[in-house]
């Protein structure tokens, strides 16, 4: 974790003409990972961590694709019998477990992991320990959950896990207990992010760069890591309830005994409906700062938008009763939430004219990533219009538990998540790998995804409509839902050929890729101020911001009709801050210089307490108690390590400290 070095803040040196001959090198020495396999375990290095997640992740969501292509295998025509009743209910909650859990909120984390401190002007997160940690955690979890797939036993009570059904009476298998356990998991490695990213949102920003001039993404994640630490005790004790009543039968959603099914919805929603804006959020913070790069002016509205993020999250927290609307609730409060989630509306579709503006007023230059943009805003709008339809009470009676739902969630999820996410590795893999990834190859990506999602997906609105239920394995030919079918199967294959375009692409290009240098796109913001891909120390002095867009100044006519082009940041003068690991740390609000931080070297301590994590949620899995004692012990064996002091003038020269 971070530490000053002394208890008053250290004055902050004064900026150096350039760079000192020889600062490179032994920055480079100071903030290197060592080589091996111990080194790459005990790094804390934010790219390292932050490309860890988004290949983990993306991994997540070509196993979650597959269970869908399996699914739709057996959806392609009526009465099939691929699949057994009992492995498409595995295989739709796996399926949604891992695009929710272990895709699409990780991959998002990843970005947020390797752009911060680059967009910030810092060396590295907060707490560059417990990034680790969030990360080794995260793995654990999503390890954990697919050895149920080893087992036979796979959660199989949908992604949201409603009890009865999820109660031991039953499902007496090890299947709902992975999923308890493996969310509880997730939650400590994600509250552990969320905490990582407000202490760095609040302290780590470049001299001058106050909260008015931070790039959307940093309040998309800002603002979802707030989110996460109010939603996730929400599911921490809806789970711990439910391994409870399990395992040691007690009686939180047991009818019979005075506990309550609907506790566990409203403990789920509650924390579910924020996920849902948690796995958005930077995904529109991504899409707003690309556009700005791509239209070659300013972001219309950046108030507006920014203030728009934090207020759909907060709503966001007033809503979750519209996902129960068919359970029976007080009419009072159907109008209630019915209302709030229409009114959630309001502050998307002020980003969505913003954007739109934005591209209005500016000069857009279709490039791969602005043609996914374009797309994530024709599916952004389709997604919201069938969740304000869902939103009206007598509507969603008729349509829960339709296909129509599944429509509108893969709308809203592929379209607001995995549209962005793809533009924003078009956009900033360069910046990773160093290289450019292949345009025609890219072209042809968009095209297919754009195309397959919507052949693929529009028709289940309509499916949907006819009546098909969700989740169920198969349906009887002659009810006129045999062709909307077909043509959903054909249009996911079409999709999932687009994704696996761009692996291809991907590795294509690693190799045959175009030199990105420093800024390929010529784009405005901080993290293309450095090279490609980064040095281990980010940059040899530490940048300060003059406003929002540090790279266009003195570029009249980028800045959007900015009359005032003058160059106010101080790019490659600066504090060297080389006496060990350190970084600036600023104040809160208006990014004034207050303190030099000194930043714990690597350590295997992290890694050590995600392994004791781990395999205590196997030991409780397996109801080995002793063993779970043990590591019990152990986990805390790892925070004193962890804590244990240290010489914090170790290592102020050289690399290699604790
Ligand atoms: C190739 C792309 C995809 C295809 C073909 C696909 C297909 C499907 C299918 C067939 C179902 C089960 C429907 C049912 O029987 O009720 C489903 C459910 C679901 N999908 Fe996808 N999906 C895709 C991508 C995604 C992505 C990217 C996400 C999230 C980011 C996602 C999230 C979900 C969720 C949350 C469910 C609900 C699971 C449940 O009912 O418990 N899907 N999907
Ligand atoms: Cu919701």
């Amino acid at each position: 974790m971070a530490t000053t070095t002394a208890p008053t803040p250290a004055p902050v040196p004064a900026p150096l003409a350039a760079p000192s001959p020889g600062l490179a090198e032994r920055l480079q020495r100071t903030w290197e990972t060592a080589p091996g396999l111990l080194g790459a375990l005990a790094s804390v290095d934010h790219k390292e961590i932050g490309v860890r997640y988004l290949v983990t992740a993306f991994a997540f969501l070509l196993v979650g694709g597959l269970e869908a292509s399996v699914m739709r295998a057996q959806l392609a025509a009526s009465n099939l019998h691929l699949l057994s009743p009992e492995l498409y209910n595995a295989l739709f909650t796996m399926h949604g477990v891992t695009m929710m859990f272990l895709y699409a909120s990780p991959v998002l984390s990843g970005f947020s992991n390797y752009l911060w401190p680059l967009m910030f002007g810092a060396r590295d997160m907060a707490y560059p320990r417990l990034n680790a940690l969030s990360y080794w955690v995260f793995l654990g979890a999503g390890i954990f959950l697919y050895t149920s797939v080893l087992v036979g036993q796979m959660p199989n009570a949908g992604w949201f896990n409603y009890v009865p059904i999820a109660s031991q009476p039953y499902t007496a298998g090890l299947n709902i207990d992975f999923y308890a356990l493996g969310l509880l998991l997730l939650t400590v490695s994600t509250t552990v992010g969320a905490v990582n990213f407000v202490t760095t949102f609040f302290k780590l920003r470049a001299p001058g760069m106050s909260v008015n001039r931070v790039p959307i993404l940093a309040w998309g994640t800002l603002t979802t890591s707030f989110s996460a630490l109010f939603a996730l005790p929400a599911l921490t004790a809806a789970c711990v309830f439910l391994f409870l009543d399990r395992r040691f039968h007690t009686h939180f959603y047991d009818a019979g005994q005075g506990g309550h099914p609907l506790l566990w919805q409203h403990l789920f929603w509650m924390f579910g409906h924020p996920w849902v804006y948690i796995v958005i959020l930077p995904a529109i913070g991504l899409v707003s700062d690309m556009i700005s790069t791509f239209t070659r002016r300013r972001l219309v509205g950046y108030t507006w938008v920014a203030l728009g993020t934090i207020s759909t999250a907060l709503l966001g927290f007033g809503v979750w009763v519209h996902h129960m609307f068919a359970t029976g609730v007080p009419s009072l409060a159907l109008s209630f939430f019915s209302s709030g989630s229409m009114v959630i509306t309001i502050p998307s579709a002020i980003s969505v004219f913003a954007w739109i503006a934005t591209i209005w007023y500016g000069r857009p230059v279709f490039k791969t990533p602005m043609l996914f943009i374009a797309g994530f805003i024709v599916l952004f709008v389709l997604g919201g219009v069938s969740g304000v339809m869902t939103a009206a009470v007598p509507f969603d009676w008729q349509l829960t538990d339709t296909y129509f739902v599944v429509a509108h969630l893969h709308y809203v999820l592929v379209g607001i998540n995995v549209f962005p996410v793809i533009a924003a590795f078009y956009y900033w893999l360069p910046k990773m790998t160093g290289r450019m990834l292949n345009e025609t190859l890219g072209k042809w990506n968009f095209w297919t995804m754009f195309v397959g999602f919507n052949l693929g997906f529009f028709p289940m609105h309509v499916a949907g409509l006819l009546g098909m239920p969700r989740r169920v394995y198969t349906y009887e030919s002659g009810i006129g839902l045999d062709a909307v079918n077909l043509v959903t199967t054909v249009g996911s294959y079409v999709f999932a050929a687009g994704v696996l375009l761009f692996v291809v692409n991907f590795f294509w290009s690693l190799k045959n890729g175009e030199p990105a240098g420093d800024n390929p796109w010529d784009a405005p913001t901080l993290e293309w101020a450095t090279s490609s891909p980064p040095p281990p120390y980010n940059f040899a002095v530490l940048p300060e911001v003059g406003s929002r867009y540090p790279l266009w100044e003195g570029r009249p006519g980028l800045e959007g009709g900015n009359e005032d082009t003058a160059v106010r940041s101080i790019i490659h003068r600066g504090p060297p801050l080389d006496q060990g690991r350190e970084t600036l740390g600023t104040t809160p609000l208006d990014g004034e210089p207050q303190t030099v931080l000194r930043m714990p070297g690597d350590s295997l301590w992290p890694f050590f307490l995600a392994v004791a994590l781990t395999a205590l949620a196997y030991a409780l899995l397996f109801g080995a108690w002793r063993t779970a004692a043990v590591c019990a012990l152990l986990v805390g064996a790892s925070i004193i390590g962890w804590l244990w002091p240290e010489d914090v003038t170790e290592g102020l020269v050289t690399a290699g400290e604790g």
